[in-house]
């Protein structure tokens, strides 16, 4: 897959497959909503394992500070991802067709000691979450984001405060 790119690559989001593009798009929404610049590719821990490492130490090169890494079934990506690098990494399980991603949730969270993944929920909150958080990552060496996040969050809060339950 070619990569999609916006601005400077702060934060790399790569998946298995292109499948998984469906749900990893939200992590890149997130992120282009705050004006974060990411490049997104998908690229297989066991399909393309030496392209992979390439595109990690290329990107982390460049300047990237973090990376979301979503994969599904037998879900080692991330965990590959944070074997190369000491740059946080975020995992997101994919949905899967036999098990409804809980293989890619327990394949992700079930990292051995020593090689962290932070694991998100499965699917499109998972992988908005993981935008969220890393712009939280980045946000502590940037307060225009910082107040970015913040405003984000009051919003949230105003939603629910001015929400009302139907009459019955
Ligand atoms: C994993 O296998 C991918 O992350 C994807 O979630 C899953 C299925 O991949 P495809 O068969 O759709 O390429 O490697």
């Amino acid at each position: 897959m070619k990569k999609s790119a916006s601005a400077k690559p702060l934060v790399g989001i790569v998946m298995g497959s292109t499948s998984d593009w469906e749900v990893m798009q939200n992590a890149a929404r997130q992120l282009k909503d705050f004006g974060v610049g990411c490049e997104a590719r998908a690229l297989s821990a066991h399909r393309t394992p030496d392209l992979l490492i390439e595109w990690i130490d290329d990107i982390t090169a460049r300047g990237a500070k973090c990376f979301i890494a979503g994969a599904g079934g037998a879900a080692h990506l991330a965990g590959v991802v944070a074997s190369r690098t000491t740059l946080p990494v975020l995992g997101v399980p994919m949905p899967s067709k036999h098990l409804q991603g809980l293989d890619s949730l327990l394949s992700i969270v079930q990292m051995p000691k020593g090689i962290p993944v932070a694991t998100f929920a499965i699917g499109d909150a998972g992988a908005a979450n993981a935008g969220l958080f890393a712009v939280a990552i980045l946000a502590l060496s940037d307060p225009a984001l910082a107040n970015k996040l913040a405003a984000f969050r009051a919003k949230q809060a105003d939603a629910v405060k001015a929400a009302r339950l139907p009459e019955i």
